[in-house]
């Protein structure tokens, strides 16, 4: 009888099948493992940065060991890589454990659908990336992106943009009372460039990146990869055109990719989404990251939710009790956007 080659299954103790090893109520600990950090998944392939930016840092792709069943191993992922783990041409090493997360971004396919996907894990900072034209920026996506964030514990930074199509002024003004940082770019021409255009102004977008890992989010066809492009030299992420008629993207990126930034830092360029289901979000999470308002609505009823026709919510009486005009105009903006953000939890986006 032919040996039989160990493969991944080897790693699983398979209770009752003749002839495996002793059964162990522990999983093999895997004491060599080294951490890998996740920057792209490609149908079961995982392509990972080793040692990052220590003397032997490497390359290395691996598969999903057993070991972790269905769980999901998405970009940003931090985990325990055991096998040929050199780096080398042809090799593959074996994801065996994923370590804790410190936040997820999650989706709900739509809201009707209570179906969960992480998107990406141990990213700080969200962008949502909209354009100002083609395609015409939907407030309600931008509404739905911020819930997700802050649910998620992450920060938002809303790009805008596609500045040299329409004017960034009446978003700007509807995201500022929430407390979310906007940024602006546009793309001119640029003589030097290959392409014979440029993107900018940069230095506001790498600021607010910098040292950090973000995840930029959109529609398809908002600029996502191109800013990517412009952000990170060697990134040649494909980008693609809006079609005219329909004023879509293509949804040339396929799949979600880690790239560093030069400054220190990390960007996620993800594929467009149409629309982004917030069937998991939990209105008192959400508060939470409402400092002010939060701390009103302990005084609100019981099961209070907080939406414009609430009965006897606090936050109403918050904004009744202003001090002055002034204190008045800013709380009433402020509750408006809450709700509207709160809001857009249900109902298509
Ligand atoms: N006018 C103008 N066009 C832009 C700007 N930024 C990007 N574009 C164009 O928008 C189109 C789509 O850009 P992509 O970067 O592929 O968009 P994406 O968000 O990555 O799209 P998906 O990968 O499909 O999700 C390309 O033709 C870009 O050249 C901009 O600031 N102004
Ligand atoms: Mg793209
Ligand atoms: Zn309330």
């Amino acid at each position: 009888m032919a040996r039989r080659v160990p493969d991944e299954s080897d790693f699983r103790s398979r209770p009752g099948k003749r002839g495996s090893r002793p059964r162990t109520k522990q999983r093999p600990d895997h004491a060599d493992a080294v951490t890998g950090f996740v920057t792209g998944v490609d149908r079961g392939r995982y392509t990972l940065l080793v040692d990052a930016d220590g003397p032997d840092e490497r390359v290395v792709v691996a598969m999903k060991a057993r070991d972790i069943g269905r769980t999901r191993v998405v970009c940003g992922d931090r985990v325990d890589l055991v096998g040929d783990v050199s780096g080398d041409d042809g090799s593959l090493a074996r994801i065996v454990r994923i370590q804790e997360r410190s936040a997820v971004l999650r989706r709900t396919a739509d809201d009707t659908d209570p179906y969960e996907r992480v998107i990406v894990a141990n990213a700080d900072q969200l962008v949502v990336v909209t354009a100002l034209a083609e395609p015409e920026p939907r407030t309600r996506m931008i509404d739905r992106c911020v819930v997700a964030a802050y649910d998620a514990g992450m920060d938002v930074l809303l790009c805008l943009t596609k500045a040299d199509l329409a004017d960034p002024a009446p978003l700007r003004a509807l995201y500022e009372p929430l407390g979310v940082s906007v940024v602006e770019t546009r793309r001119v021409p640029d003589g030097l460039a290959a392409s014979g255009w440029a993107i900018e102004p940069l230095d506001a977008v790498r600021a607010a990146l910098a040292g950090r890992a973000s995840v930029f989010v959109g529609h398809s066809g908002v600029g996502k990869s191109t800013l990517v492009n412009a952000l990170v030299p060697d990134a040649r992420r494909a980008t693609g055109v809006v079609n005219d008629h329909t004023g879509r993207g293509r949804h040339t990126s396929t799949s979600a990719v880690a790239l560093r930034l030069p400054g220190g830092g990390w960007v996620i360029d993800t594929p467009g989404v149409r629309s982004f289901g917030l069937a998991h979000v939990e209105v008192g999470n959400l508060l939470r990251a409402f400092d002010d308002l939060d701390e009103v609505a302990e005084a609100c009823p019981r099961g209070c939710t907080h939406l414009d026709d609430a009965p006897d919510c606090a936050l109403d009486e918050w904004v009744e009790a202003s001090p002055d005009d002034e204190t008045r105009a800013a709380r009433a903006a402020r509750l408006e956007s809450f709700r509207r953000v709160l809001a857009s939890r249900t109902g298509a986006a």
